[in-house]
């Protein structure tokens, strides 16, 4: 079988095409019920012409949410409502200071997006001021903690049948339920997405928050691209103008160019300003927007590197851990400088801040370890996921923590601090052309949860130099097994190679607006002497 076909089938073997259409998913409230409950709760707030106070997260996903609710109730030309975006400064998500803030407002309903399932506490309170609350959103929580004083509007407490909207963001969640509130008041799904110009934000945080590029999100993302690219609203033509190099907005772009400067601002406490970006009525102001969140986004990326700096002096490495105790830092950095950290090493780094007796943290593991259970195991409490987890103990065990998690790390086989395989088919170059890109094109989008085909190649060094601003860098030329020479880029690579090394690079295929041609990215290099 030919390398085209090969490819084809694979992507189509990897490939859930369920939820290609509008038409073929089902209404919320036919696979979670509270759904319709919840709506009927927001019916009667505006038969009452109750005031509304909206609770949105304050990562991208939450300002996402916010402006689907907020092109809703202007839809619905419904004034008596007020939002808050949450404040990392504060803690996380919906607190009982939030509704001393609806009692002084007035209002008898709140209603929180992507945030809400861990607020048992502000939720509790609430009831007991006779303030309703509604929680749409899409974390997962033990069941024992649910803030049952409220409705609770997220997929992840929902039974089997609910399963295929267990993997959609806050925003989409958010727009399912103004979808049954829009049901009940008479209007049908295709009405509403033809009166709202939210698909954007439906396909913006499904990117953003790492959701898996799988049956309806990919309906999702397919459509938002295509209004990024023929922007109808003015946040989406200033960022198509603002790309420099690219040109086509595409699921990376999105990814790595929008994502984490709308994320900034929520890093720096201002995430309201990310909101404002988002419902920007004209260009001016979506450009004066962007150039501030860029800003901020520079901002953290120089205070990230200043802490590198900084870190260079410290003792940092203890054997197989990288472990780093900071005070007075903005805790939106932990993660970031964490994952400098693990990448600069090659080891797993936890990053904590000091919170009166106890640190605070955010680690990234490397390779195939799964810090979860490293954390358990040394009697930790952590919570997350395997690379990417927040940990939190007492000041004084600092140098217990790091004698036993060092101690637990260097137990492992030393083969689990590498990165897979993560090739799937090993070809030569003569294999790589248009035609092979053409195919691998029709399956966009790519990202996580349906990754780009990853390609192979035994190769020997011809050239190989570092550039970029900081030298990271590398661009090589190479040579495989039959002679054929191709450039070829590896971005955050700095190692440095000898003429004549022999390698097994593995790479995907990028499209190159500006040459209109086919390049390989290098993902993941093997030294074979
Ligand atoms: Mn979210």
């Amino acid at each position: 079988m030919n390398i085209y076909k090969q490819v084809q089938e694979f992507l189509e073997s990897r490939l859930d095409s369920r939820y290609s259409s509008w038409a073929e998913i089902p209404y919320m409230k036919d696979v979670l019920p509270s759904t319709e409950i919840g709506a009927k709760r927001v019916m009667q707030a505006l038969n009452n012409k109750e005031k509304i106070y909206f609770v949105h997260d304050s990562d991208a996903d939450g300002i996402g949410s916010a402006a689907i609710m907020n092109s809703f109730f202007d839809f619905l030309d419904y004034e008596n409502r007020e939002h808050r975006i949450t404040n990392r400064k504060d803690g996380y998500g919906f607190l009982p200071l939030h509704v001393d803030e609806a009692l002084k407002i007035g209002a008898k309903l709140i209603i929180t997006t992507d945030n809400g399932i861990t607020s048992k506490s502000a939720s509790d309170y609430a009831k007991s001021k006779n303030i309703d609350v509604i929680i749409t959103d899409h974390h997962t929580v033990d069941q024992n903690t649910y803030p049952n004083s409220a409705i609770i509007v997220d997929p992840q407490t929902g039974g089997d049948e609910a399963k295929d909207f267990k993997d959609i963001s806050g925003s989409v969640v958010a727009y399912f339920f103004i979808e049954e509130i829009a049901r009940q008041l008479g209007y049908s799904r295709q009405d509403l997405l033809s009166k709202l110009k939210i698909v954007e934000e439906l396909g913006l945080t499904t990117i953003s928050d790492v959701m898996k590029l799988q049956h309806m999100n990919r309906l999702f993302v397919k459509e938002a691209l295509k209004y990024f690219n023929e922007p109808r609203k003015p946040y989406t033509e200033i960022f198509k103008k603002e790309l420099k190099y690219e040109k086509v907005v595409n699921s990376e772009t999105i990814g790595f160019s929008l994502a984490p400067v709308l994320n900034a601002a929520n890093r720096f406490g201002v995430a309201e300003h990310a909101y404002h970006f988002l419902n920007s009525e004209d260009e001016s102001t979506a450009s004066q927007y962007w150039t501030y969140l860029n800003h901020l986004n520079e901002k953290r990326k120089i205070i990230v590197q200043q802490y590198i700096d900084l870190l260079k002096n410290q003792k940092i490495d203890f054997g197989d851990l990288i472990y780093v105790n900071l005070n007075n830092v903005e805790k939106g950095i932990l993660g970031l400088l964490a994952n400098k950290l693990a990448g600069q090493y090659n080891k797993p780094a936890i990053v904590t801040c000091t919170m009166g007796d106890s640190v605070y943290g955010s680690g990234r593991s490397v390779g195939r370890i799964n810090m979860l259970e490293v954390l358990k195991k040394a009697g930790l409490e952590a919570g997350g996921h395997t690379h990417a987890f927040g940990c939190n103990f007492k000041y004084k065990e600092i140098p217990n923590v790091i004698k036993k998690l060092a101690a637990n790390l260097n137990e492992l086989p030393r083969d689990q601090f590498d990165e897979p395989d993560k090739s799937d088919f090993k070809v030569t170059f003569n294999q790589i052309d248009k035609n092979l890109y053409n195919i691998i094109e029709q399956f966009e989008p790519f990202g996580h949860g349906f990754p780009k085909p990853v390609f192979a190649t035994n190769v020997k060094v011809v050239k190989a130099y570092l550039f970029g601003k900081q030298k990271n860098h590398t661009k090589f030329i190479l040579e495989d097994d039959n002679g054929d020479k191709r450039e070829i880029v590896a971005f955050f690579e700095s190692r440095g190679f000898k003429a004549g090394t022999k390698l097994r690079v593995n790479y995907k295929l990028h499209w190159d607006e500006w040459n209109q041609d086919v390049r390989m990215r290098i993902d993941q290099i093997f030294i074979k002497g």
